[in-house]
């Protein structure tokens, strides 16, 4: 039999905060590579996933929400989500059903509309359709395909997986010839660091207020793999003010331990492992101005300055 010709390519996620990009990029993988929550913005930087589709790998990107940034993170996060969509062989914007083409839908068209493509498909994807009716979804495929020239238009639901394979095979069909980019075994190419990182702010912005998740950023400042398999993870969590300290540590320091608690399980699910994980609280008013925390969180310093 002749071999089958292997594919491999770049399929950016992009769209509004929330829309579900992180939740598909998990379930198009298989597992669980980047966080998830209700509130918005959770995504900071480019989170690689790598899916297999027969003989074709499809590295997702996962990018973080496109809105109109305000601060110097807000800019950050938008910059790495175009250069996810500059890099990427093909892109996929999802809108969520239940809202259509909102303004901010409206402004990634138009920034879409204006770039050099050469090419690129850009693929819809209306996600959370279990959240609506299907007379819905009819009219607003219609009017998306009447505003923007989509190579292809999925009606999906990243939770449930209701249309998720079939946007996989579209996009393995999509990708350019040639040798895959991972080993075949590969699931993300995030540092084990940073995904430890993440899953402790996962915990952290599902427990805490609104406000705060926002302004906080955690570093995993140490890793020791113990000769019992077992591994050591100290955390640093930063904020900007003595009172949010407090708020992330909770009274007597409740709020710290159930997050270190749900973290820790997670980690050690994901490792395989026994984790004994260690949480500290810093006050660090600057943060969100320093080079060195756009480093660790994946993000370029330079293209948030304005
Ligand atoms: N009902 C429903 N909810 C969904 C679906 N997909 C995602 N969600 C929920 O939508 C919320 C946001 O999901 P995320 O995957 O974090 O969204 P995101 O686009 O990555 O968000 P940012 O990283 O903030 O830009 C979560 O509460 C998900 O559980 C879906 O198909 N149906
Ligand atoms: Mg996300």
């Amino acid at each position: 039999m002749a071999e089958e010709t292997t594919r491999a390519g770049f399929v950016a996620l992009i769209g509004e905060p929330n829309a579900g990009k992180s939740t598909l990029l998990n379930r198009m993988v298989g597992a669980k590579v980047s966080i998830v929550t209700h509130k918005v913005q959770t995504t900071r930087a480019r989170v690689r996933g790598v899916a297999m589709e027969e003989a074709a790998q499809i590295v997702f990107v996962d990018t973080p929400g496109l809105f109109r940034p305000k601060r110097r993170l807000d800019r950050a996060m938008v910059a790495a989500a175009w250069t996810g969509v500059a890099d990427a062989d093909a892109v996929v914007l999802l809108i969520e059903a239940h809202r259509g083409l909102t303004e901010g839908v409206e402004a990634i068209l138009d920034a879409l509309a204006e770039r050099q493509r050469n090419g690129q498909p850009v693929l819809l994807a209306v996600n959370k359709i279990d959240r609506v009716k299907a007379e819905v979804l009819l009219a607003l495929t219609e009017k998306m395909n009447a505003r923007f020239p989509f190579d292809a238009t999925f009606l999906i639901s990243a939770e449930r997986g209701h249309g998720v394979a079939d946007l996989k095979a579209d996009l393995a069909a999509r990708m350019p010839e040639g040798p895959w980019l991972y080993p075949e075994d590969q699931i993300a190419d995030l540092p084990l660091r940073m995904i430890a990182a993440e899953i402790t702010r996962e915990k952290l912005t599902l427990r805490l207020h609104q406000e705060l998740p926002y302004q906080l950023t955690v570093e995993t400042e140490n890793w020791e793999d113990r000769e019992d398999g077992s591994v050591r993870i100290d955390q640093l969590i930063y904020v900007i003010r003595d009172g949010h300290k407090g708020i992330v540590l909770g009274r007597k320091g409740e709020t710290t331990k159930a997050v270190g608690q749900a973290a820790r399980a997670e980690l050690e699910e994901f490792l395989g492992r026994r984790v004994h994980l260690f949480l500290q609280v810093k006050v660090r008013p600057g943060w969100l101005e320093e080079a060195e925390r756009f480093d660790a969180m994946g993000l370029d310093f330079k293209d948030s300055s304005t």
